[in-house]
């Protein structure tokens, strides 16, 4: 789209200078004609006049001097304008290429700036105290009827990161179902959130009821060898939390994953809620900040819809969030620079991004549709959306 647009207004300056030269040489041309004529008439209404002669001779001279500089003006002033014209086509298409070359690079190619600059998104904003009270107050009704009586329960955390959020719903899990053993399939890409996931387990005391498989795969990776192996196993909790952003196909990784479900299952998915800052800020600039390869700029807004057409029920619960983002307007600020990385999912936003998309960008995250200023602080609204869908009839 970026593209076509650039090459439109090239190919209107081109046309536009094309037209000013096209009637440039014309009006030239006309000069011509007619002002010899004009002359002529001159000359012999002086010639009858001998008094006027000399001054008509002079007047004569001057008109084809005027003639000679009318016409020789407009080629120059044609000449500027293509060449103007040509500086902005070249200007644009340098543009068009550069923007080619160097896209602006997802955060998630450069695993270590994700995990710090989501450190500390979390330690500025109240993400996993919503998910805390989520998990509290409405999973364990959600939870209670899974399993259908089975003495073991197939759990599958997708994009577990470091288990925090995992070990919080086997409390609860366990407090609805004590006497079931856990089989549970970690799928998480990131070699350092499973390392940090073993050394949370490593802390924790109590889990010997759960069995833990680790699978150092994308969902994709995943499903793929789900369907490689013919596998069969069907499952009574999958959960998705955060991680639907990061798939190539988000609404086919959903179906994918609910097929999974066994008699009573459950699917969890957490993401960000359509009304949230981030929902707004993606209407606006998706095209520029979202590299579709690898991460998406999916809210629950469309996760629904892709469900309501296919007639899939789910159930909705609001998880109201914040994020505190002041930092990312102090110029030079590390910590504003990380987070605006976050906020955008580019690498090095602040200094790889076109200076009009990041005055852009800047501007509508302090705008009332993404935040609201109270003491001095820039509040962002970070709500999120829980969805829980049955196994398909
Ligand atoms: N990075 C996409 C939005 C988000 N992820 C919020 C976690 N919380």
């Amino acid at each position: 789209m970026r593209d076509l647009n650039t090459d439109t207004f090239a190919e209107q300056q081109q046309q536009r200078a094309r037209t000013t030269c096209i009637f440039s040489f014309t009006g030239g041309i006309a000069l011509l004609w007619i002002a010899p004529r004009y002359s002529d008439m001159v000359q012999c209404r002086i010639l009858n006049r001998k008094s006027l002669y000399r001054i008509g001779k002079v007047f004569i001279r001057k008109t084809a001097f005027l003639q000679r500089s009318l016409l020789s003006a407009s080629i120059v002033s044609t000449n500027l304008y293509v060449s103007s014209a040509n500086r902005i086509i070249d200007h644009s298409s340098r543009r068009a290429a550069a923007d080619m070359a160097s896209p602006l690079r997802s955060l998630v190619e450069d695993d270590e700036r994700y995990l710090k600059s989501f450190q500390l998104f979390l330690e500025r904003s109240s993400e996993h105290q919503c998910m805390h009270d989520f998990i509290q107050g409405i999973l364990p009704g959600e939870l209670a009827s899974v399993g259908d009586g089975k003495a073991e329960l197939n759990v599958f955390g997708v994009g577990s990161g470091s288990g925090d959020i995992d070990l919080e719903m086997f409390s609860q899990l366990r407090q609805k179902h004590p006497s079931v053993t856990v089989d549970n399939q970690v799928i998480e890409p990131s070699s350092q959130q499973i390392h940090n996931y073993k050394v949370l387990l490593s802390k924790t005391p109590d889990l010997d009821y759960i069995k833990f498989t680790w699978n150092k795969n994308t969902a994709a990776e995943f499903e793929q060898h789900w369907k490689e192996n013919k596998m069969s196993k069907k499952a009574d909790f999958i959960h998705m939390i955060q991680m639907l952003y990061y798939v190539k196909d988000p609404d086919a990784t959903v179906r994918f994953f609910q097929s999974l479900l066994d008699k009573n299952g459950k699917l969890l998915i957490i993401l960000v809620s359509g009304r949230s800052g981030w929902g707004k800020l993606w209407r606006k600039y998706r095209r520029q900040l979202c590299n579709t390869e690898i991460s998406q700029c999916v809210t629950t807004r469309d996760i629904k819809s892709g469900l309501e057409s296919q007639g899939v029920a789910y159930r909705s619960y609001a998880l109201p969030s914040h994020l505190d983002i002041s930092e990312c307007f102090v110029e030079g600020s590390e910590k504003g620079e990380l987070l605006l990385d976050f906020l955008t999912e580019v690498l090095d936003f602040s200094r790889t991004a076109p200076a009009e998309l990041k005055a852009g960008v800047l501007e509508m995250l302090r705008q009332p549709d993404c935040s609201v200023e109270t003491d001095g602080k820039v509040i962002f609204n970070n709500s999120l959306e829980a969805l829980v869908l049955d196994p398909l009839p």
